[in-house]
């Protein structure tokens, strides 16, 4: 595939104050545009440096032969570049004004502001990387912890497209043995073939399992655990943010109802990050913003991977906590029972009646205590068993997850073409299909709308 011969540029750096700022320029033009607005300190001119190497000079603004900054430019002619195209870097000082001008000289010069994620697309598109390769440089730029640092660079390295690869290999020679056997006219070989390959598919639904084991792991890797604090007012939400936070994010007041609006942070939890929330008090009331929160708060448990339902030990079970225990129906959920330091007089019989199996950890927020078992409680149930801890998941991704599933169904589709005792043809058709669905993960077989939908996500200069 061809991405048309404009040359693009824009600042891959992030806007803002920094030691460094590099404006990126990708095209059949990069060379020459940074030819007229670069003057290296040894007189070379940038047609004359050689790929890779890097030449010290000044930006000089052509209209007015101004020297707009000192810089540092890389040059990486074709193919050997993040494009595949001739790149130039130039490395200015990291301040808005001089990016923005640099920028706007190789604009003038005859290159165009590149779009979100561009440089990638075109990575993409001339091969130099596959399209769940060119998703993971996106996780590696968003990753919330090493966990899921870990898990987008094995992605990029090609770890989940060598299995897809290797799958789609495998339906390849299960086409090609059964098209061999429609060859011959014989009853029995075609059967025989069908029998063959049926035991494949088997095996390769089975890989396709394993995969998708780790997706759930690797989504919450990626996007973060989708965790609320609910509980009545004044049981200790805020301050168990704080406390997974280490830091006073939340005001923390003894009078009930401090908390009107909803507060959203990330937490790291020993390498899984929590995407972690604090409500309102959930309780009946008048007033009309607090009540606002309440539904808000509502609405977000209807939404959760998690729920911190905490309770208060030093109080009886109150009406309003049996109206907070009831949202769990159905939920996810570990019951905290804070402020475990006062004297007790919540009745645990009674509680256990009510919340039967789910996972119950006593805590005390102010005196620190129960939140090293809380945070090891989240870590099994995250991991589950499924994904040995330190390994990273494959799958990290909804798209690749939804896509692996429909190759599953296309496999099970086969396999009932075959008890059915179809010809070889049809049951062809399924696998065909089958392979297509699994290239749309490597984008071997997937539409442009997907492919743009994909890269606008990225940012401008990646
Ligand atoms: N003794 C004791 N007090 C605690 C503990 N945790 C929190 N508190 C106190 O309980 C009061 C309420 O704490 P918050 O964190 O504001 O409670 P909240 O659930 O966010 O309250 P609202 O925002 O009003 O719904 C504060 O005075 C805290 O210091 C605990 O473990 N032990
Ligand atoms: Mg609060």
């Amino acid at each position: 595939m061809l991405t048309g011969d404009d040359t693009i540029s824009a600042i891959a750096t992030a806007i803002g104050e920094g030691g460094i700022g590099i404006v990126r320029v990708s095209g059949s033009k990069a060379v020459a545009i940074a030819d007229k607005l670069f003057i290296g300190r040894t007189g070379k001119r940038v047609a004359d440096i050689m790929s890779h190497q890097v030449v010290f000079g000044d930006i000089v603004d052509p209209a007015s032969d101004e020297t707009v900054d000192e810089a540092i430019l890389i040059i990486m002619r074709a193919p050997r570049s993040y494009t595949r195209e001739d790149v130039v870097e130039i490395h200015c000082h990291g301040g808005p004004v001089p990016l923005k001008k640099i920028l706007d000289l190789t604009l003038m010069l005859g290159a165009r502001l590149a779009e979100p994620g561009e440089f990638t697309k075109r990575a993409f598109l001339n091969g130099r990387l596959d399209l769940a390769q060119a998703e993971a440089v996106i996780d590696i730029i968003r990753s919330k912890t090493d966990a899921s640092l870990k898990t987008a660079v094995g992605n990029l390295s090609g770890r989940l497209s060598a299995e897809i690869k290797h799958l789609r290999h495998d339906i390849l020679r299960m086409i090609a043995q059964l098209e061999a056997a429609i060859d011959f006219p014989e009853e029995d070989i075609e059967e025989a073939a069908a029998t063959d390959v049926a035991e494949l598919i088997i095996k390769a639904k089975a890989e396709i399992d394993k995969l998708l084991a780790t997706a759930q792991t690797g989504r919450i890797l990626r996007e973060g655990l989708a965790t609320v604090i609910i509980g009545k007012p004044n049981v200790g939400k805020s301050s168990l943010l704080n406390a997974l936070l280490r830091e006073k994010r939340a005001i923390v007041t003894d009078i009930p109802g401090t908390t009107r609006d909803i507060i959203e942070e990330y937490v790291n939890i020993r390498g899984i990050p929590l995407k972690i929330i604090d409500t309102a008090g959930i309780r009946e009331t008048a007033d009309v913003v607090e009540k606002i929160g309440v539904e808000r708060a509502k609405e977000l448990v209807s939404q959760a991977d998690l729920i911190l339902l905490l309770l208060d030990a030093s109080m009886p079970l109150s009406p309003e906590d049996r109206g907070v225990l009831e949202l769990l129906s159905g939920r996810q959920a570990i019951i905290l029972v804070n402020k475990s330091d006062l004297p007790p007089l919540l009745d645990f019989e009674e509680l256990d009646e009510i919340i039967g199996s789910r996972l119950v950890v006593r805590i005390s927020v102010t005196q620190g205590e129960g939140l090293s078992e809380l945070e090891q409680t989240i870590v099994d149930m995250v991991y589950s068993g499924q994904v040995s801890q330190g390994e990273a998941a494959f799958v990290n991704n909804v798209r690749h997850a939804d896509a692996l599933r429909h190759t599953n169904q296309r496999l099970e589709d086969a396999l009932a073409t075959i008890e059915a005792g179809m010809p070889p043809d049809c049951i062809v058709v399924d696998l065909r299909s089958a392979w297509e669905k699994l290239g749309e993960i490597t984008g071997d077989t997937v539409g442009e709308d997907i492919i743009d939908q994909i890269f606008t996500q990225f940012c401008i200069g990646k």
